[in-house]
């Protein structure tokens, strides 16, 4: 796999090479069926530049979970005409990166691309369930007069054959209101029951995945007010203790997590904030996998 000119948290030598690498990063730049607000081209690039200003120690997990290795490869090219050319890219190097045995992660770049990520885990793993954090349910069947919309991808989700587990959920539409009545392969978990409860919650979601599992993040999930830098912001999000309490639970339970993505990113010039908790969200997961494997 060829590798891009910046690296995740400003790492060199072989710390950043492939051939070392347990987590290998896969920058997503798709900007294309967003509306409300444009930018997501620009997320990718912004998160990998804050993490270059990060600490390396992983405060929580008391490690340093770039000695792991962590790759960056190039860009996933973005076609004029549409994100097909750009998913099937992004399906094809989850793949290459599962079968060396590596661990993939997609920074985003509109959530389309989890759809990829998510057909290319099936393939690899069979039975897997999908933990969504997100504003919306994206469940969709198609928006705008195209199925690959970013806000269909909860739907995309379920029809490579996944289990969704969904949570912060706050907007949605009739017509998805309806879908979810009868979704069997569907739970979703309101952000209003986050805020009642969290304890409840997080119990809910760990006894709701099994086996493989994949975690997708829509950065929306979070309150805009530490989380503006997105392109549907929803008043009434989660904090960055509740995102950060829940998965803690999550990455600790019995499941088998294969694969995460950072999505939806749209950076704000100037503000730094947000792109840097996208970093920090993405060395945290990476450091609870570093302390499982090393059964601390
Ligand atoms: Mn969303």
């Amino acid at each position: 796999m060829i590798p891009y000119s910046v690296t995740f948290g400003g790492i060199s030598g072989r710390y950043a090479s492939w051939k070392e690498a347990t987590f290998v990063v896969v920058p997503f730049p798709v900007d294309q069926t967003t509306t409300y607000f444009a930018g997501t081209r620009n997320g990718p690039r912004a998160i990998l530049a804050a993490s270059s200003h990060m600490e390396l120690f992983d405060e929580e997990n008391k490690i340093e979970p770039y000695r792991a290795g962590i790759f960056v490869s190039t860009e996933i090219p973005v076609a004029t005409t549409g994100p097909v050319s750009a998913l099937k890219e992004a399906e094809r190097r989850i793949r290459a990166i599962t079968k060396a045995g590596k661990f993939p992660i997609l920074l985003g770049g509109e959530h389309t691309g989890t759809a990829a990520a998510v057909t290319a885990l099936r393939k690899k793993h069979g039975e897997l369930t999908v933990l969504q954090l997100d504003a919306h349910t994206d469940l969709r069947d198609e928006y705008l007069g195209t199925p690959l919309n970013h806000a269909c991808v909860g739907r995309r989700i379920v029809g490579a054959g996944a289990k969704l587990v969904q949570v912060g959920i706050r907007s949605m539409s009739e017509e998805e209101d309806r879908y979810l009545k009868k979704a069997e392969d569907v739970k979703t978990f309101y952000a209003s029951e986050v805020r009642d409860n969290l304890a409840d919650v997080t119990k809910g979601i760990v006894s709701s995945i099994r086996g493989n599992v994949y975690i997708t993040i829509d950065l929306d999930v979070f309150d805009p007010g530490i989380m503006p830098a997105v392109v549907t912001p929803e008043p009434g999000g989660l904090t960055w203790f509740e995102v950060i309490d829940m998965l803690r639970d999550v990455m600790r339970s019995n499941c088998n997590v294969v694969g995460f993505d950072i999505m939806e990113l749209a950076p704000i010039g100037g503000m730094v904030a947000p792109d840097y908790l996208a970093a920090r969200l993405c060395y945290r997961l990476m450091g609870w996998l570093v302390a499982r494997q090393a059964g601390k």
